[in-house]
């Protein structure tokens, strides 16, 4: 599976030479990269069929970044492909330009991709199952302070690393069409291993051509409605984050993608010669929230097609399936109109009516259990009934799932439910993203870590001597971040300053106004001098807005104003920097994590599930600002309390403050906050739009205002945020920066998929 650097060159003059007619010299970047990355391709082993149990990980998004540096850094040959091309006059960071493959919206979709890559890096049988969205995530830029949105062509690049299954193409029936879902599947490469998992995306193609009895069923009327919405499956991904719309063409994506998957299985399995009783033995299907939930009434409508009872096809997806809850939200827990949906898929319906009648039957009081209640659809209800497993993605987020959102279920299965709390691939996450700190490490523990990554913590015995190397190397990708900020967003920030960073999805609930006001705050004490031996610091933030998301737009378009002000300001130029990195995507935060000096994860506690964005960081040296929310509560756990800097209301107290909370009197005892908070209304923003009144308003009257505690939190946030500016620069702090690294172990995506090949898979 190896080629010498003379095989590589050749490999890759043949590809030019037939595909694209051309020569190394006078290749595009696309050629080229179409061209290496197909001479990557050709290495690929055939897949050795074995007959090991597998487990199918359903999910509408699968957020993978580029894949080029990754697949070559796990197969082993980055150095190899690099000197390669080198010679020959071209270069491995030419590919920097390539589209990231963004069929993701942000932590679900990143996740799933983490999880690939741990799996067959430990070689655990896992496969991904998708949907080829023909346009990912929007491309975000801003325009006089506004996101505006821009389709993501990510095929414009083409797409080498995919390889188009036909032969395994299957029908897809809707109460009005009828569609051929094609398969393409791109090869998952283990780290090092001779591992070769696969993420499978279905495409949704017309059905005339292709089959001309399904054509012939369908009434001539409906020939040309099923060629219009065909491939309109899968135009695009909905940008939605933690909320849900209700949307019909978003069922038909999701129903698509699983009957797919599932026939496409069943199919597999009975040509092995297999019964269908037995697809437990041979299957398991993780659902990576509710979005994939129709698997289990489609599972049913097959297996009974097949010839099975109710009973039986219930028992096979009662050991089959297992749910994973990624959110608390109500507003992201999916519910569908009865009505609609058995307009769209009436035998779907029939099953879940079915699991209804079974729920009843087996005795539930329906008070409290229920699938389908005055004509709405409970997606996760299903999912809890039928699901073996049923996991929350941190410690303090399934503990909230069984004492309150899931209450009345986990008092009746309590053995369904099971933590795991979510990781991240440390390959990508700092082999790939951090290689000089990589090497350091290499240098004084070996590379165990790598594949190991609780190993790290043999770092902590040397830290004095690796201070200095890590001081070094942050500031050298400081100054490579500060570089493609000025290129990239136009703004000047010197690599010296504090590098503050939050870079996430934009949602009240992750609460960016926390931190645009507490730098509001800043400016107006270093400019009425109440504020002195301000150290320098950029704040910088990166996020996008659902595009229906009106308060989340607004919360940019202030972040914008308030960077105005600020980078506009001469009296604070060499004390503040205020940025709002556009298009934040899986290669900016490459780019990123590795780079800042803190991490910024402020949530309102008992709302963000978990977070990753705050396991990069801490992997790669960063202390974290932070509520006792999500997996910051573990990452305290691990790496010490009081090596990161932890402000706010806890859940039980937001549950008290919540009872009598009044942000008006907050404002009134806080002048400094009262001032920041002005700047909404009183003329210093720019705001012919409304939005930012709309968005004082929301934190400061009708029926719940300041529902997230941004103003409550205020006073603490901004006492502990000074705290870590005066303690930055010290030995002792550098040190926490170190010793949060060294105890990063727990938060790799190897720990996390392990557990759940042990624990749920059973693989
Ligand atoms: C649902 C219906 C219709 C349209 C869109 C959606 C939808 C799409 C995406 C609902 C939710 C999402 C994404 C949720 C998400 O990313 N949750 C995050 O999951 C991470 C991985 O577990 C956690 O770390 C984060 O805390 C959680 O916010």
């Amino acid at each position: 599976m190896k080629l010498n650097k003379k095989q590589w060159q050749e490999s890759i003059a043949r590809i030019l030479r037939a595909e694209y007619g051309t020569d190394v010299q006078s290749a595009t970047k696309k050629e080229l990269y179409g061209a290496v990355s197909r001479a990557v391709m050709a290495l690929v082993p055939a897949r050795k069929k074995e007959d090991k149990k597998r487990c199918a990980y359903f999910s509408a998004e699968f957020l993978m970044g580029r894949a080029i540096y990754a697949n070559l850094l796990n197969l082993g040959i980055l150095d190899e492909a690099e000197d390669a091309l080198k010679e020959l006059g071209r270069d491995l960071a030419e590919f920097e330009e390539v589209e990231d493959a963004a069929l993701g919206n942000g932590g679900l979709g990143r996740l799933a991709a983490c999880y690939l890559d741990s799996a067959a890096s430990k070689g655990i049988p896992l496969d991904g199952y998708g949907i080829r969205y023909r346009y990912g995530l929007f491309r975000q830029s801003f325009v006089d302070g506004f996101q505006h949105e821009e389709g993501d062509d990510w095929l414009k690049w083409g797409d080498p690393w995919s390889v188009c299954c036909e032969r395994d193409t299957v029908l897809v029936r809707f109460a009005d069409l009828t569609v051929r879902a094609v398969p393409y599947d791109m090869p998952v490469f283990g780290y090092k291993n001779g591992v070769v998992n696969n993420l499978r995306l279905w495409q949704s193609e017309p059905v005339q051509a292709f089959d001309f009895t399904a054509f012939n069923e369908m009434r001539g009327d409906q020939t040309a409605v099923s060629n219009f919405n065909a491939s309109k499956i899968c135009d695009v991904l909905y940008p939605n984050d933690n909320t849900m719309t209700g949307k019909i063409l978003r069922l038909r994506q999701q129903y698509f993608m699983v009957s797919a998957s599932l026939q496409d299985i069943v199919r597999a399995h009975k040509a092995a010669g297999k019964a269908l009783a037995e697809l437990p033995k041979s299957w398991c299907f993780q659902l990576n929230d509710t979005h994939p939930v129709i698997a289990i009434p489609e599972l049913l409508r097959i297996l009974e097609g097949e010839g099975m009872s109710f009973e039986e096809a219930f028992a096979v997806c009662a050991k089959c399936f297992n749910f994973t809850n990624h959110t608390i939200m109500a507003e992201a827990l999916e519910k569908w109109d009865a009505l609609a949906l058995s307009d769209l898929l009436p035998d779907v319906y029939e099953e879940i009516l079915a699991c209804q009648r079974k729920l009843e039957a087996d005795g539930l009081d329906t008070a409290r259990f229920y699938i389908v209640r005055d004509n709405v659809i409970h997606m996760a209800n299903l999912a809890i009934f039928v699901s073996a497993h049923v996991n929350g993605v941190a410690e303090i987020h399934t503990g909230i799932l069984k004492a309150e959102t899931f209450r009345d279920w986990y008092e009746r299965f309590p053995e369904k439910f099971v933590n795991i709390t979510n990781g991240i691939t440390p390959r990508r996450w700092m082999l790939l993203n951090n290689p000089k700190m990589a090497k350091c490490i290499d240098a004084v523990i070996g590379s165990d870590w790598h594949t190991d990554l609780g190993k790290i913590k043999g770092i902590e015995a040397h830290i004095p001597a690796l201070l200095a190397d890590f001081k070094r190397i942050k500031g050298e990708n400081k100054a490579k971040l500060a570089a493609y900020i000025k290129e990239h967003d136009g703004v000047d920030i010197s690599p010296d300053f504090i590098f503050d960073v939050q870079v996430k999805r934009l949602h009240e609930y992750k609460r960016q106004m926390l931190n645009a006001l507490s730098v509001l705050y800043f400016y107006f004490g270093i400019k009425d001098g109440s504020i002195k031996d301000f150290p320098p610091t950029a704040f910088l933030f990166g996020a996008k807005a659902a595009p229906g998301y009106y308060m989340a737009k607004a919360v940019i378009k202030f972040i914008n104003e308030i960077a105005r002000l600020v980078n506009g300001d001469k009296d604070v130029q060499d004390k503040m920097k205020v940025v709002f990195m556009q298009n934040y995507n899986v290669s900016y935060a490459e780019k990123i994590v590795c780079a800042a000096d803190i991490s910024e994860q402020i949530s309102m506690a008992g709302m963000e599930a978990s977070g990753t964005g705050n396991m990069k960081f801490m992997l790669n040296g960063t202390v974290t600002l932070g509520t006792m929310d999500g997996a910051n509560v573990e990452i305290c756990e691990e790496a010490g309390r009081e090596n990161n800097y932890i402000f706010g209301a806890t859940v039980e107290e937001v549950k008290e403050i919540k009872k009598f909370y009044c942000p008006r009197e907050i404002v009134e005892q806080n002048p400094a906050l009262k001032r920041a908070l002005q700047t909404l209304i009183d003329g210093t923003m720019q705001d012919e739009s409304g939005m930012l009144k709309k968005l004082y308003e929301s934190l400061t009257t009708g029926y719940q205002p300041d529902r997230y505690l941004v103003l409550y939190d205020f006073a603490d946030y901004v006492r502990v945020k000074e705290q870590l500016l005066r303690d930055y620069g010290s030995e002792a702090f550098d040190k926490k920066c170190l010793i949060n690294m060294a105890n990063v172990g727990k938060f790799s995506a190897d720990r996390s998929v392990t557990d759940y090949a042990n624990l749920i898979w059973k693989l």
